[in-house]
């Protein structure tokens, strides 16, 4: 079943029916001022932080999913019949009210109609700013004037702290204290308080928000929420609105609500246009100043066309025209998207990441990078530097680093137990992905300080990375597992030994040793060298179990991902990144995957391991927490997909990697939504497996890392385009069924134009390239021989 579709000119994705199986939600903002928002305008709004700037509420876990969030309620004065612009939360009878929602980069627009009064809201976050716009505009389609009410809604968090706003409410409730000061609502909380600017994360500050409108005369407010919803009154019967008006309540203790109304009346065919701006400071200051800001609607679309331009601009520097539309609308608009949105708020706010973690994840955070860097370079570097200066002296990394509050050289060392295995082995994706991006090869000498205390050059910071797993080997002479070692659910132990992390060990001694050839640093090589043929070695011995590798030891030898194991006998990742690392030669490699496809394939994608557990021990294997095909317990596990997809472009099988790419994109269930159940244009963490009786549904949607590496699998491998220190290869590896593949890439500021052509139906395999009318030897072009723009044909075998 269709809930929508994707109107690849705009951007957009458009939910022609509300009833979504799920709330399908967007983002709106910056990582300054952050908001989501759903198909029926639930959703909140945060400020820096999901968790510690949190000053609207969602109530998680309820039903439904996204109540509340930013509404318009629209009341007929004369028939005092009332509705909301979204289908919720009054949720009149669908034969009556027609909605559509039009997701797009940063902006949602709801349009309904009933009653013959149709409603559009368009919801965002001006460049720059921190205030949102929720602009509506209002027109008669009757043959008789209407006389309309409108009230809006927001429900304020009593503390900007998640935790404390949901959960102490002996306290929570006796420190908010609104107002309303020239029509404009002042949100205060701790306002007796003094502010604490430098110290964001001290939860008793005084903190404001104002909500103000413009374009229309205010005839009453409610700021206490229960004085609009009533005792026993809720979001679709507010008890106001029953009335007909609102009480000009005003809360001090209890909880606040945003409620301003106003009076319009609309002629047949008359629109008519207001803006409500809500967002960060004092009434009487920026609220004040934001107001004046609006003088006139035109000025709410000078600045949407902005937001709109920016957001194209950036998704114009990589896109693709291939025979297949939905990776197109994937592709070129909602995976970088999604990838972007997961860059800026990690796994902190979302209808499912509820605020309970802040912060940045260090593995996590340094993978979602891979998916931004060409879009946004100077951006993503800073974030990088960040990112390194989180790691400690001893080369491990903290598991979180907090943006706003992280003070490099300063920061406690995490006590061993803490460290994960794999968290700094990320860096040898990311650094060499930003340097090879962007050419700035004088990065690997920038000197950074260490978390705890100490500096280095960032390529001494990766080497300290590596030297920290090496420190950590096990007897098997493989890194030990640590806390955790990316599954956060085996339970390794701290000298147990992991074969993933082994290859990703190995991963980084590969790249080290090209970083070296780089710089010139010869005996750098030469130790990296020798501690790669050792470990190669060790996994020879260690790793391999008869017919795929091992996943890991624990220290008194018990194996994981074993044939030996009665559950999760198999897992995926030791198999593709035993390819990724280039431990296995191609023949090797096929031999693994064709093991991969007999035992994990589903019609979903790959799972994750096989059997799922279900009397393993949990001091073993955690996973058992869960269902069985679900998360780590034998789902399909979205993020390692991407792997799968580079391993088998790697081992040059186009149609089989296409597969695997297809079988996990959102948008090919767009048609199959029921199934799928969350938003068809975005990824997420894991799909249901065979296991589970909910096969197909998808969970956690938006913020995962499957984001980024379906986008560094699509861009670097099926489409081939790999960035290089001193130009960029290009060697696609797609399915034998496209002919014809067009390219756009801005590289180093240079446009390249892409022709990649097919007509022998190969898989991969570069017979040709012509540069601007000139024949290139190889599948590499050298960035002296770009110019500004440039033509390039590719011709496969
Ligand atoms: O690698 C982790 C990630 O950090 C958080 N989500 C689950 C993944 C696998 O356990």
């Amino acid at each position: 079943m269709k809930f929508g579709y994707f109107d690849d000119r705009k951007k957009e994705y458009v939910i022609t029916r509300p009833d979504t199986p799920k709330s399908w939600s967007n983002y709106l903002g910056s990582t300054e001022y952050g908001a989501i928002i759903t198909n029926n305008a639930g959703g909140y709004s945060f400020y820096k932080s999901a968790a510690q700037g949190r000053f609207t509420r969602l109530r998680f876990n309820s039903i439904p999913m996204d109540q509340p969030g930013r509404y318009f309620y629209i009341y007929d004065i004369d028939k005092k019949d009332f509705w909301s612009a979204s289908w919720q939360p009054v949720g009149k009878p669908l034969e009556k009210f027609k909605s559509e929602c039009r997701h797009g980069t940063a902006y949602t627009v709801i349009r309904s109609e009933y009653d013959d009064i149709v409603s559009e809201t368009l919801y965002f976050v001006p460049l720059n700013k921190n205030y949102e716009y929720w602009h509506l505009k209002l027109t008669n389609r009757d043959t008789e004037k209407r006389k309309l009410r409108i009230f809006t809604y927001v429900e304020y968090a009593n503390n900007w702290n998640i935790q404390q706003d949901m959960n102490n409410l002996q306290y929570s409730q006796f420190i908010i204290k609104m107002d309303v000061i020239d029509n404009i609502i002042d949100h205060g909380t701790n306002v007796f308080m003094p502010p604490r600017p430098d110290d964001f994360q001290y939860s008793d500050q005084a903190r404001h928000t104002f909500l103000a409108l413009s374009g229309s005369k205010i005839t009453g407010f409610d700021t206490d929420r229960e004085a609009f919803l009533g005792t026993y009154g809720n979001y679709s019967k507010p008890l106001a609105l029953e009335r007909g008006f609102c009480s000009n309540s005003i809360a001090v203790g209890d909880n606040g609500c945003g409620v301003l109304q106003t009076d319009i009346a609309l002629n047949p065919g008359e629109t008519k246009e207001l803006t409500v701006v809500m967002g960060i400071g004092k009434a009487e200051e920026e609220g004040r100043k934001a107001l004046q800001e609006l003088s006139h609607p035109d000025k709410v679309y000078a600045e949407f066309r902005k937001l709109v331009d920016y957001w194209h601009n950036r998704l114009e520097g990589l896109t693709a025209e291939t025979p297949d539309e939905l990776f197109n609308s994937m592709f070129n608009t909602w995976n970088p998207y999604n990838c972007m949105i997961t860059y800026s708020w990690s796994r902190a706010a979302s209808l499912v990441y509820s605020g309970e973690r802040d912060g940045l994840g260090y593995r996590d955070t340094v993978q979602d990078m891979l998916g931004v860097l060409h879009l946004i370079p100077d951006e993503a570097r800073e974030r990088l530097e960040l990112m390194i200066t989180g790691q400690t002296s001893t080369g491990g990394a903290m598991p979180v680093v907090k943006p706003f509050a992280h003070k490099p050289g300063c920061e406690t060392r995490p006590d061993e137990r803490e460290y994960r295995s794999d968290d700094c082995l990320w860096l040898f994706n990311t650094i060499p992905a930003y340097v090879k991006e962007t050419g700035d090869v004088g990065f690997y000498n920038k000197i950074l300080p260490y978390s705890d205390e100490g500096e280095d050059t960032v390529f001494m910071h990766l080497k300290r990375a590596i030297e920290f797993n090496l420190k950590r080997s096990g007897k098997h002479g493989l890194p030990c597992g640590l806390a955790a070692d990316w599954n956060d659910c085996l339970q390794l132990g701290h000298d147990g030994e992991s074969v993933f992390v082994a290859f990703q060990l190995r991963y980084a001694l590969h790249t080290f040793i090209e970083i070296s050839d780089l710089l010139g640093e010869h005996s750098e090589k030469q130790w990296a060298l020798s501690h790669l043929n050792n470990l190669d070695e060790n996994i020879k011995k260690y790793g391999w179990d008869g017919e795929w590798f091992l996943r890991a030891y624990r220290a008194d030898g018990l194996k994981f991902g074993s044939k030996e194991n009665d559950e999760a006998s198999i897992f995926l990742n030791p198999q593709s990144w035993s390819i990724i690392s280039r431990h296995v030669n191609q023949e090797e490699g096929i031999r693994i995957m064709d093991t991969v496809k007999n035992r994990l394939l589903t019609d979903y994608g790959l799972l994750i391991c096989d059997p799922p557990v279900e009397n393993t021990d949990p001091n073993v294997n955690k996973s058992r927490v869960f269902n069985k095909g679900m998360k780590e317990n034998a789902s399909i596990f979205n993020h390692t997909q991407g792997w799968a997809v580079i391993a088998e472009a790697i081992l040059g099988r186009g149609n089989i990697a296409y597969d695997y790419y297809k079988r996990f994109m959102p948008a090919r269930y767009n048609d199959t939504a029921e199934i799928r159940e969350i938003e068809p244009y975005v990824y997420s963490q894991f799909t249901h497996s065979k296991y589970s009786p909910r096969y197909g549904a998808s969970r956690l949607p938006w913020l995962t890392g499957t984001a980024s590496w379906a986008y560094f699998a699509a861009s670097q491998y099926i489409l081939g385009l790999q960035p290089d220190y001193y130009g960029i290869k290009i060697s696609p590896c797609i399915p034998s069924y496209w002919n014809k593949v067009s390219v756009k890439r801005i590289f180093r500021k240079k446009l390249l134009d892409i022709t990649i052509l097919n007509n022998n139906k190969k898989e991969c395999g570069v017979k040709q390239i012509i540069l601007n009318g000139e024949k290139i030897e190889s599948d590499f072009i050298p960035i002296t021989k770009l110019k500004e723009t440039n033509q390039i044909t590719v011709y496969i075998e």
